[in-house]
């Protein structure tokens, strides 16, 4: 345990969740699934909270714990703040849904092969892509004043992203824009899908977070730009579509792109999508997520998450790594319970990948403060995208064949 900062946290926090249970007087119940040193975090700010169940799992051992619902902003904080970035945790609106991802039921993963075989239409792709467009997706998404899942600013983020790929949809038939409203709160996701030809039951999901949140606190006046975590994978999600759509390719299976509302609250939007996705009994050949894209804090270019994602999809990602970015360097790092939405995916038994942009250990120190501009990723777009190009060639070649 170190001294100094973590116990000005740890008053910090202290004093949010006084604040936070007095404002409250009905006390509702919240279930939170968490890694074992985010448990004992919990346990000095929450002393109150149980743990229902717990579960080995490979990596980690994780716990279903109940807590009171207006602690649970509190206990983001000293998540954040005190085990760094790593140390996420999954919001369950019941026991039921707490429980069933301690049990990681397996899912639908259609048979689908990981070859690379549309290297001429891929590169023209990534050849036509362009830092200047994921700059420009980067600084609008920051410039709203937080995109909070319970603010304003929040909603107004996603009306922005629905028109601005509506814009990159116009005038395709096959291609559909919409928001995703959800329960709770009122931040929609944004999805666009490409509708498949003859494999369209099947789906290509590739993900970021929309929403932003500061540690500091959360209010509608608050300021979160969030241009790292996470409007930089929205900007390579974005710059990955303009040029797929733009090349005028017409996949076999079904391409859905996600801007998820809610990350930072717990995965909230994309575990009821992903959620809905299973219920239906739908096909998803694979699942990548973008969270932080454009931060360079390490040697490596791509770091590919190795926990709570697919092992062979990873195998896949390097490949096309290896055949399409050839300059680049791959590196591997573990990232701890439930850090993005790739892990609502892999909760319900999809094949889901992250590619991060540093090691954990070197990765953004302003992302959560008002201090995560482009100015403090290096004034810069062409780390973002590397990921932007590995998405368009993931669509191409997973929807393909
Ligand atoms: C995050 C993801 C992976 C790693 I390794 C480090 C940090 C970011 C994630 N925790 C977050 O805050 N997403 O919004
Ligand atoms: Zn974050």
């Amino acid at each position: 345990m170190k001294s100094g900062l973590p116990k000005l946290c740890l008053l910090f926090v202290l004093c949010l969740s006084l604040a936070a249970s007095a404002g409250s007087s009905t006390k509702r119940r919240a279930w939170i699934t968490i890694g074992d040193a985010a448990y004992r975090q919990v346990k000095t700010i929450a002393p109150d909270a149980v743990s229902i169940d717990s579960r080995q799992l490979p990596g980690d051992k994780v716990h279903a714990i109940v807590v009171d619902e207006g602690r649970l902003a509190a206990i983001a904080g000293a998540i954040h703040q005190r085990l760094g970035q790593c140390g996420g945790f999954m919001y369950h609106g019941s026991e039921a849904e707490a429980r069933a991802t301690l049990e990681r039921r397996r899912g639908l993963a259609p048979t689908r092969s990981y070859r690379i075989g549309q290297r001429e239409l891929v590169k023209s792709m990534l050849a036509g892509m362009e830092e200047q467009h994921i700059e420009a997706t980067i600084l609008s998404l920051s410039a709203f004043t937080n995109r909070y899942y319970r603010s304003q600013s929040g909603v107004e983020a996603s009306n922005w992203l629905l028109s601005a790929w509506r814009e990159l949809a116009a005038g395709r038939t096959d291609i559909s824009v919409m928001q995703i409203n959800h329960r709770g709160y009122p931040q929609p996701s944004v999805s666009l899908i490409i509708a498949g030809s003859d494999l369209a039951e099947e789906s290509v999901i590739v993900g970021a977070h929309l929403d932003s949140i500061v540690g500091s606190g959360m209010s509608e006046t608050a300021r979160a730009p969030g241009a790292d975590d996470d409007a930089s994978g929205v900007a390579s999600m974005t710059e990955a579509l303009r040029a797929l759509i733009g090349s005028g390719y017409r996949p076999r299976r079904t391409i859905q792109v996600i801007a998820y509302a809610a990350e930072e609250a717990g995965l909230r939007g994309s575990q009821e999508i992903a959620r809905q996705f299973k219920q239906a009994n739908r096909k998803v050949a694979g699942v990548l997520q973008l969270d932080m894209t454009n931060y360079k804090g390490a040697a490596n270019d791509i770091y590919l998450i190795t926990d709570y994602t697919n092992s062979q999809q990873n195998a896949f990602l390097a490949q096309l790594i290896a055949t399409y970015l050839p300059r680049l360097t791959v590196g591997y790092d573990k990232c701890g319970y439930g850090c993005s939405d790739h892990a609502s995916w892999d909760a319900q038994g999809y094949p889901a990948s992250m590619p991060f942009e540093s090691s954990m250990a070197r990765d953004n120190p302003h992302i959560h403060t008002s201090r995560d501009t482009l100015a403090n990723s290096g004034n810069q777009t062409a780390h973002a995208l590397k990921f932007a190009r590995l998405a368009a060639a993931y669509m191409v070649e997973l929807s393909s064949q």
